[in-house]
Formats: structure tokens, C-alpha cells, sequence
């Protein structure tokens, strides 16, 4: 995996994209004078091009010398290479709300975003890409599978996913976990410019803000936990709980999702530890006060809406109506994973049809799960059992043409997905367990008509935030199948009622307002 654009330090290719950008925008970074004479002379934009193109340079030689003020850590990287038509390869922004959500921050700050390029290949010096240092983090093939497949995938998502799949205690796993750990923390530390701010994210990094705070006591730590936090029952059967929660007070702030996963998190520094914990912070055996809260993650709300009511969903739903007939839609939107609770869901529908709850000549599912983690076991179990149960109700209640599940085993990209949102009458996000959800909160931003029905597990982070939408327990199939029968024959006004509540806080609550938050306690504005 070569990069073409491997830019070094300030060149000018680094530059040029940026210096662009502020041609465009005519918002200039540099100094009156220049401003005024380039206007004068008629020569604005070649002297401005150069002038910035100077002072990128400076900026980058500068980082380069002092390192970056705001350090993003992430299992993965925000970019995604692939191979150009004269088989080069090249790099694009991987879309996520995420790297949306930090990048006004990592270009104001000179930010860095340290991760794995994905693949196993010998990764690429760091290069600028859209105005952000990228630091390319190399796994070999026994990390990824003892590291990433192994420990973060087979026995820390299950267990904190309520052990519905048992968690895989391996001690090798482990000491790669702490190995790729430390390699994260190596290269943030080399990296954090004297006094910067880092900013960790998720399960595979736990231990890294301990590690961190060991090189480079100056820098202040922040961590994220985009999934949920067990409760002590659950969490003290990992072998290295201890190491965890250390692990994890390294930080000055600690984020979830949710209040109840803070608490968790909380009572185990006194249970393990024996620290004194009070409503949001902890002070740690070296006399730091941690920080502990919750930040419900959100999506770009804005977006999503403009990007529903574009030309391009316009046409996309006239060809998916004509495709499914004319028939109401029920949508499932998910990574193909067992928390997600698509095997509940398929019963259900699979039942109501049989009941004749829902009539087969009125109604598909609209199932989008593409594969994830295909590597570790569970998963392709239940890819092989899902796959078996569309099979099945296609084959009771389908007809030529018309599937009764209309199953795309794909990931779509956001306007397809915008599209299937204008269009699904209900909306079905059931998982057995979820960090947060962000699937329903694009559902409800793409609303634009202010209808809809959005059935949601009580046991997704956002059924605390979206507490107008149709609640289920995912576990208990006679319950949804009522909630889907009521939320089915809701009148227009009740789903716009419920709607519109749920609206008003998507949009207040977006993932601007998460960055904005989390980055305020860390000190950060
Ligand atoms: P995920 O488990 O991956 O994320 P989720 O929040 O549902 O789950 O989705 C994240 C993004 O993936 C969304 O933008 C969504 O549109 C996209 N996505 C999901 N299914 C897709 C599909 N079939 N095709 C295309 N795109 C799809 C983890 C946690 C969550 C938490 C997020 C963010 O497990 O609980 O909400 O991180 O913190």
C-alpha cells in the first residue's frame, strides 16, 4: 500500500487544496497588508495562493518541529486508500460524523489523526491530507487477528454487549491488546506537541490514556466509549478488569454515552481500586481529578435533512417505489451484527405475516445489513442463520417479483440511505444492545414531512434521548409485535406528533454540540 500523495512537510501539495479553500471562501488566514496590496494590484489570487502556500509551509514545518496541539486517536483511520486509474494508490476521506465533528477542531488546532490504515501492508509515512496530519498506524497480520479480530472484536464487544455472544478470554489476545496499546501511545507521544490536547476513542484504545499520561505527563488526555459500559457483574469476569480501569483513568475526561455506563464506570474505581468516586469525577491514586460524564454521540442533522430533501434522493425514490411495488416499507438499516437484533426483528415480521398481523400484498421489509468482522466466528454464524431466515420468509410469503424481505447485503452509501429513510413508513432499530444508535437519529433527520414511526429497543443509548419513538424490548416478540402493530396503524397526526419532538432534539442535539461539549470539558474550545 503505497500513497502517492505521501505528502511531506508543507509541500506544496499539502498546501494547495487548503490555499484553494480560502481563495474560494475569501477568508484569508494572513495578514491586512498583503490583503491590500494584492487588491490593488489586481493580483490577489496568484499573491494570495503564494502567501498561503508560505504559510502552510511554515505551519506544517512548524507542526513537524513542535508536533500537533490536538491529537485524534482512533482505531482507524478518516481517510480510505484505493487504487487510481493509473494504479496508483490514493487516499479519500472515509465519511463519518465523527471525523465531521473534529475537523473544524483539528484544523484550527493543527490536529493529527493517528490510526490504522486498515490492511496489513507496510503503511505510508505520515502525510496531509484535507488539511490534517495523517499518522498511519502498521498492524501485522497477528495483531490484527489477536489485537483487533481477537481481543477488541471477540472479547471486549461481546462483553460489553451484555455477553450475549460469551466473551473469549485469551491471554495471548491480551498481550497484544497491551502491546498495539503501547504502540498507540508511542506514536501519540511522539507526536502531542508540549501542553497538546489528545483525544482517544473507543474500546480497542483503553489502555493507551494511561500509557500515555506515563511518556507525556504534560499533554491532556480525553477518552471516548462509543459502546456501552458494563455493569460490575458483568465486567468482573475479564481477567485484566483491573488494568482496565487504570487503563482508562489515565485520562483527565472519560465520555459515554449514556449516565448509566458512567455510573458503571464510577462504581468500579471504588470496588477495584478503592477510590472515592463522587456524582461526575474520581480523583486517581496520583491525585488527579478524572472527569467522568456522558456525551450522547449524535449525527450531522443539517446534513441529513438537506441531503433528504436533494434532487438526487428525489430520484432515487422514484426508482426504489417502482422497484418494491406498491407496498408500505418497513426498514432495517444495520451492520450485519448479532447486537443489532436483525434475528429478532425477522422473527417478528416473519410471525406478524403469519398472523396476519400485516398482509404480505401490503408490506416488504427492507433489510440493508452488510457484513462486518466476517473473520471472527459469531458473525459468520449469524450471517449464515439471518441469510437462512430471509430465505425462509421469502419462500412462505414472497411472490414472483415480490419478496417479502428485500434483503441488500450491502453497505449503501448516504444519499442511498437518505432515500430508503424518505421512504420506509416505519422504521425498525431494534438491537439487543447499543452504544448509542445513530442509525434512528439519521431516520429522524431525514423526515422532512414530519411523519414516520420509529421503533426503537429501550436498550439503545438513543431510547433515552428519543423517548417519543415506538419503545420495544427486543426480547420479548409478543410485546414488539404489538408496537409494530400500533405504530403500523398510527394516525398522522400521532406520528407527526411524536415526530416532531423527537426532530426539535436531533437537530439541538447534533453531533456539532457532542464535539463542542466533550472538547469544552477537555479545555479545549
Ligand atoms: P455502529 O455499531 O457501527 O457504531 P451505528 O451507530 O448504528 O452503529 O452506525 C454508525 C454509522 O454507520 C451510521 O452513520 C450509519 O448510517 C452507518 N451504517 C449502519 N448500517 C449501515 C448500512 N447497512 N449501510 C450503510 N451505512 C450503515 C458504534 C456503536 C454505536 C454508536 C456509534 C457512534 O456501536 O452504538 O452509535 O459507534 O458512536
Amino acid at each position: 500500500m503505497k500513497p502517492v500523495k505521501n505528502v511531506e512537510k508543507g509541500s506544496p501539495e499539502g498546501s494547495s487544496a487548503i490555499t484553494k479553500q480560502e481563495v474560494q471562501t475569501g477568508n484569508p488566514t494572513y495578514d491586512n497588508k498583503s490583503i491590500k496590496i494584492n487588491r490593488n494590484t489586481g493580483t490577489y489570487q496568484e499573491n494570495n495562493a503564494e502567501t498561503n502556500q508560505n504559510k502552510q509551509q511554515h505551519k506544517a514545518d512548524k507542526m513537524e518541529q513542535e508536533g500537533s496541539t490536538f491529537l485524534v486517536l482512533a482505531n482507524r483511520l478518516p481517510v480510505d486508500s484505493y487504487t487510481d486509474e493509473n494504479g496508483n494508490v490514493q487516499w479519500k476521506r472515509s465519511p463519518g460524523g465523527l471525523v465531521t465533528a473534529l475537523e473544524p477542531m483539528l484544523k484550527k488546532r493543527e490536529g493529527a489523526w493517528i490510526g490504522w490504515a486498515g490492511g496489513t501492508s507496510e503503511p505510508p509515512a505520515p502525510f496531509r491530507e484535507d488539511g490534517m496530519k495523517i499518522v498511519p498506524i502498521q498492524l501485522t497480520q497477528e495483531d490484527v487477528e489477536e489485537y483487533y479480530e481477537g481481543f477488541s472484536n471477540a472479547t471486549l464487544w461481546p462483553l460489553y454487549h451484555d455477553a450475549m455472544v460469551t466473551p473469549k478470554f485469551d491471554r495471548s489476545w491480551w498481550d497484544k491488546y497491551v502491546e498495539v496499546n503501547q504502540r498507540f501511545a508511542d506514536a501519540a507521544a511522539k507526536e502531542a506537541a508540549e501542553g497538546g490536547t489528545v483525544f482517544i476513542q473507543d474500546y480497542q484504545l483503553q489502555l493507551v490514556p494511561q500509557m500515555l499520561r506515563e511518556l507525556r505527563p504534560d499533554v491532556r488526555i480525553g477518552f471516548f466509549l462509543h459502546i456501552p459500559f458494563p455493569p460490575k457483574e458483568l465486567f468482573s469476569q475479564l481477567p485484566w478488569r483491573r488494568r482496565v480501569v487504570e487503563g482508562l483513568l489515565g485520562a483527565d475526561l472519560i465520555g459515554f454515552q449514556v449516565q448509566g455506563a458512567a455510573r458503571n464506570f464510577l462504581d468500579l474505581t471504588r470496588d477495584f481500586l478503592g477510590l472515592s468516586p463522587t456524582e461526575n469525577t474520581v480523583v486517581a491514586k496520583d491525585g488527579r481529578k478524572v472527569k467522568v460524564d456522558d456525551y450522547p454521540i449524535s449525527i450531522s442533522s443539517k446534513e441529513y435533512d438537506r441531503l433528504a430533501r436533494s434532487a438526487e434522493v428525489e430520484k432515487l425514490i422514484h426508482r426504489y417505489l417502482s422497484e418494491l411495488g406498491n407496498r408500505r416499507i418497513i426498514l432495517g438499516v444495520d451492520r450485519l451484527d448479532y447486537t443489532k437484533g436483525i434475528d429478532r426483528r425477522l422473527k417478528v415480521y416473519r410471525e406478524m405475516l403469519a398472523d396476519g398481523m400485516l398482509d404480505p400484498e401490503e408490506v416488504v421489509l427492507v433489510q440493508v445489513a452488510p457484513p462486518s468482522r466476517e473473520r471472527v466466528e459469531s458473525y459468520a454464524k449469524l450471517r449464515e442463520e439471518v441469510e437462512r431466515e430471509v430465505g425462509g420468509i421469502n419462500g412462505e410469503f414472497g411472490r414472483f417479483g415480490l419478496p417479502a424481505v428485500d434483503y441488500i447485503p450491502r453497505s449503501l452509501n448516504r444519499t442511498e440511505l437518505a432515500a430508503l429513510f424518505r421512504i420506509a413508513d416505519l422504521m425498525m432499530v431494534t438491537p439487543i444492545r447499543d452504544g448509542m444508535n445513530l442509525v434512528c437519529k439519521e431516520y429522524v433527520a431525514s423526515r422532512i414531512f414530519g411523519n414516520g414511526n420509529l421503533i426503537l429497543s429501550e436498550f439503545a443509548g438513543a431510547a433515552q434521548e428519543l423517548k417519543d419513538a415506538w419503545l420495544c424490548n427486543p426480547h420479548d416478540i409478543d410485546g414488539m409485535k404489538e408496537v409494530v402493530k400500533e405504530a403500523w396503524d398510527a394516525s398522522e397526526e400521532e406520528q407527526k406528533r411524536r415526530m416532531s419532538t423527537m426532530r426539535d432534539h436531533v437537530f439541538e442535539h447534533d453531533v456539532d454540540r457532542w464535539a463542542s461539549d466533550i472538547l469544552h470539558d477537555l479545555g479545549i474550545d
